[in-house]
């Protein structure tokens, strides 16, 4: 009895002691620059290089912190060698999307933002449906989305595809600006309070880096080369958060060449709500919108109501959203059983 009293008395001691070391001093800081297991972290005011303690790396799905994440580590300095990182604060919002290529990942870009800005360039590289694709994965973040179209002196005629934008991505915010002419810059800027958390995400190319420094005031990113066609030189290589002139936080992120899609059927349903209330509205629960009576889908696509473009998307978007889920059920599943 004395013994196994003893050992329970060990594990305790064990327990407490694990605890004391690890939360006993916890500080809060803000990520402000991300590379992998290396962040560095605002603590009071003050920069503190920090390292991502190994208990992430033991997750069932690790979710490492990123730029934007509130987190609590060891100490508050990094004088005698790097903070650690123990824990994340749970987000209130987080702009993810599938690992680039083959891997089944999930990639959390920026957290804790209060507006995300689709970017897109005013040029022949212009893609409604890279637009929805980004419209859609930001809608499921959590955050308010604005639209802003960069490089308006490429092209002056822009208002048609202002009402476009706004019809096809639900979007009520669409900017257009240029950097050069400074068209537009005063009415984006009244929409970036002091305090609030932003992301610009788009395509390679759209200027992020050039708006970003125009905000700063100040040339701290680097600029792609003088090219207008969005093949950019992805010449931002890591994301960081800095504080504008005015006092808000942004986020830049490397430009994305591909934006695939994780489980975010939520975002799904909000940039496409006009066809989930259709779908509401078909006479059979598992209507599968080919050829059956009473589909409210086929009715409108009829009538013109609804453009087969945007439905052709939304199916396309459902469709690769489901495979991301099965796939990644039956990787946890094997993970289970390799575990066991
Ligand atoms: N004509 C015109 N060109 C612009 C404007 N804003 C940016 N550019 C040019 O577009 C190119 C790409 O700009 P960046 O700011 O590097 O683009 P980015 O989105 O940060 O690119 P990545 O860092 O690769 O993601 C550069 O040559 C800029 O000079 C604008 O308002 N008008
Ligand atoms: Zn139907």
């Amino acid at each position: 009895m004395q013994t196994t009293i003893d050992k329970w008395c060990r594990w305790l001691l064990i327990i407490l002691e694990a605890y004391l070391t690890d939360y006993q001093n916890e500080w809060k800081g803000r990520v402000i620059a991300s590379h992998g297991k290396l962040v560095t972290c605002l603590i009071n005011d003050v920069e503190v290089n920090c390292e991502v303690a190994g208990s992430f790396f033991n997750q069932e799905v690790i979710d490492l912190p990123t730029v934007g994440d509130w987190v609590f580590c060891d100490r508050d300095s990094d004088k005698n060698g790097r903070a650690i990182v123990h824990r994340i604060e749970e987000r209130t919002s987080e702009f993810s999307r599938k690992v680039a290529g083959g891997r089944l990942d999930k990639q959390v870009i920026a957290a804790n933002i209060d507006t995300i800005f689709i970017l897109m360039s005013l040029n022949h590289d212009l893609n409604f449906s890279r637009l929805l694709r980004y419209v859609t994965i930001s809608k499921s973040s959590g955050a308010n989305v604005e639209v802003v179209l960069t490089k308006s002196d490429l092209m002056p005629e822009a208002i048609w595809v202002v009402e476009d934008i706004k019809s096809q991505s639900g979007i009520e915010h669409v900017h257009v600006i240029s950097v050069l002419t400074n068209d537009g810059m005063e009415e984006l800027k009244s929409r970036i309070k002091p305090e609030q958390t932003i992301v610009f995400v788009g395509s390679s190319g759209v200027g992020k880096s050039t708006l970003t420094n125009t905000l700063l005031g100040e040339e701290v990113m680097s600029i792609g080369g003088l090219r207008n066609d969005d093949r950019g030189r992805h010449t931002t290589t890591h994301r960081q958060m800095l504080k504008t002139e005015s006092g808000a936080w942004l986020i830049d992120t490397p430009g994305m060449r591909e934006i695939s899609f994780i489980d975010q059927t939520d975002g799904l349903s909000e940039a496409f709500s006009d066809i989930t209330e259709l779908i509401d509205k078909c006479r059979f629960n598992d209507c599968s919108h080919k050829n059956e009576p009473g589909c409210a889908i086929n009715h409108a696509l009829d009538s013109g109501e609804l453009s087969e473009w945007r439905f052709a998307e939304y199916s396309k978007y459902l469709k690769e959203m489901a495979f991301f889920e099965s796939k990644m059920r039956r990787k946890l599943n094997k993970d289970k059983k390799n575990k066991k």
